[in-house]
């Protein structure tokens, strides 16, 4: 739909900005902090880039006051942040760390008294060691009460203080690269375990939303998802179903349990034939229909376009790019279910992730017309190399272009009638990614960290710091 003049996004709008601990926090072993897989993994000779580790990250821990006034005098309305499980309960369990707690309780303080909505992600990606050393994390249905105590806690803890809640970040991430393409801890790559393994946590998730009914009643609770919506290659129906088995089993495969307690009848059907059904046990269904959020958290960066695959094909295993090397990305596919494509109608970034703000739209869309429930965006950003220049500027406006186009986006999606409750970029300050160091750069402050692990760790706000805090003045009238 074309419209010539575009709906306002409302006056509570959750203007915001995102982070995670492992990957701002630091200080991975201060104050009574456990180890978590991410301290582990990541030490693991080639497993990141440049072998970047979270140990200092950017120093959040030591500084997030700074940050806060940063982000005050930005103006953002919200920030999303994750708890370090390990820094609460340093075996995963039994004796809680008081100094954990008291950290996020002064930060959650310090953004309410900057008019700051706290959205607290309960679990990003840094299980705690010990957990996986006793049962295999993930593996064990063990973890739903431990994940179950731990949200507790949390809800406790923070009640009346944090009313947007974020369960899990990005399940399909961290299941399929943990157990599916051994990218992220524990580096399994077994189809059979990652389905198996994507069950519990889908249990997981339901209990933490059914004990958060118990002790939160004015709250919000839902998943972050990592969508990405797929596009059909061409109009050619082989095409046309390629791109159909990939919305199915990459997102309809998550959304539709969280959303709806059951799993999608084709991709069950596919992966029962592949013996790669995971195990019910009585009562797994009932549950995941209790947990039904009542928000779903998007994380969007990008769309997939795909094409047919045959069945003798050897397109499988892609490549990823992390290094910036634009280009250096292979397509991946499945055999006789589909293969990723190039889209020539889309630029890419360094990375090669695909620049598309109408597939944001798309996505929130096509999640309305799929799931009926509000929408908070919980991060969306341009991951990109940033020069400090002369007088200590940044000049980031290929961000504020990418930004603005999404922001428009938004605006138009809510015109179609999509509920949008926040905006969250990814992030405010610069900081360490996963898998692509600290020069893959997606945040309003940059700050002086590389690779070698150097840097003054000082903030220095880019030009596109500038641009949001308009748009936020303006309640993103002004884009
Ligand atoms: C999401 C994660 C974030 C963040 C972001 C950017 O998948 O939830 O934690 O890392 O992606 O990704 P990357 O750091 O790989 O560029």
């Amino acid at each position: 739909m074309k419209y010539d003049k575009l709906d306002s996004f409302d006056k509570n709008f959750l203007w915001g900005s995102a982070s995670a601990a492992y990957q701002v926090e630091g200080a991975f072993d201060k104050d009574g902090k456990g180890k978590s897989v991410w301290d582990i993994y990541s030490k693991i000779e080639g497993t990141t880039f440049k072998g970047t580790n979270g140990d200092v990250a950017v120093d959040h821990y030591n500084r997030y006051k700074e940050d806060v006034a940063l982000m005050k005098e930005l103006g953002l309305k919200a920030y999303r942040f994750s708890i370090s499980w390990a820094r609460i309960f340093p075996k995963g369990k039994g004796e809680i760390n008081k100094k954990g707690l008291e950290f996020y309780s002064n930060l959650i303080d310090e953004l309410i008294k900057n008019n700051i909505e706290p959205i607290v992600t309960i679990y990003h990606w840094d299980l705690p060691q010990a957990l996986m050393d006793e049962y295999g994390g993930w593996e064990s249905r063990s973890i739903i009460e431990d994940f179950n105590n731990y949200c507790i806690t949390l809800f406790k803890e923070f009640k009346g203080r944090v009313k947007y809640w974020v369960t899990l970040n990005e399940q399909n991430i961290f299941i399929n690269f943990g157990y599916g393409i051994g990218m992220h801890p524990p580096g399994v790559k077994d189809l059979k375990r990652m389905y198996e393994a994507n069950h519990i946590a889908n249990l997981a998730n339901a209990k933490a939303i059914c004990s958060f009914r118990e002790i939160i009643k004015d709250g919000m609770i839902g998943p972050s998802f990592a969508y990405s919506p797929s596009y059909y290659n061409s109009p050619n129906p082989e095409d046309v179903l390629a791109g159909e088995n990939a919305e199915d089993m990459n997102s309809g495969w998550w959304l539709d349990v969280y959303c709806n307690g059951r799993y999608p009848k084709l991709t069950w059907k596919y992966l029962e034939r592949k013996e790669l059904t995971p195990k019910i046990e009585k009562g797994d269904f009932e549950l995941l229909k209790l947990g039904k959020p009542d928000f779903i958290g998007l994380n969007y960066y990008q769309t997939t376009t795909f094409e047919e695959n045959s069945l003798d094909s050897n397109i499988t295993e892609g490549n990823f790019n992390n290094s910036g090397k634009k280009g250096s990305s292979k397509d991946s596919g499945i055999p006789g279910v589909y293969k990723t494509i190039k889209n020539s109608f889309l630029e890419t970034t360094d990375w090669d992730w695909t620049i598309d703000p109408e597939g944001l739209r798309i996505a929130l869309r096509r999640l309305t017309s799929k799931y009926n429930l509000p929408i908070l965006i919980t991060e969306n950003g341009l991951g990109a190399f940033d020069k400090i220049e002369d007088s200590n500027k940044i000049h980031d406006e290929y961000r504020i272009d990418y930004l603005k186009a999404h922001v428009k986006a938004c605006k138009e999606a809510i015109t179609d009638g999509v509920e949008l409750l926040g905006y969250c970029t990814w992030s405010f300050t610069d900081l360490l990614s996963w898998l692509n160091g600290y020069q893959k750069r997606y945040g309003f402050v940059y700050v002086d960290r590389d690779e070698n692990e150097g840097g003054t760790l000082n903030r220095y706000k880019k030009d596109s710091f500038y641009w949001y805090k308009n748009v936020i003045e303006t309640n993103g009238e002004d884009i």
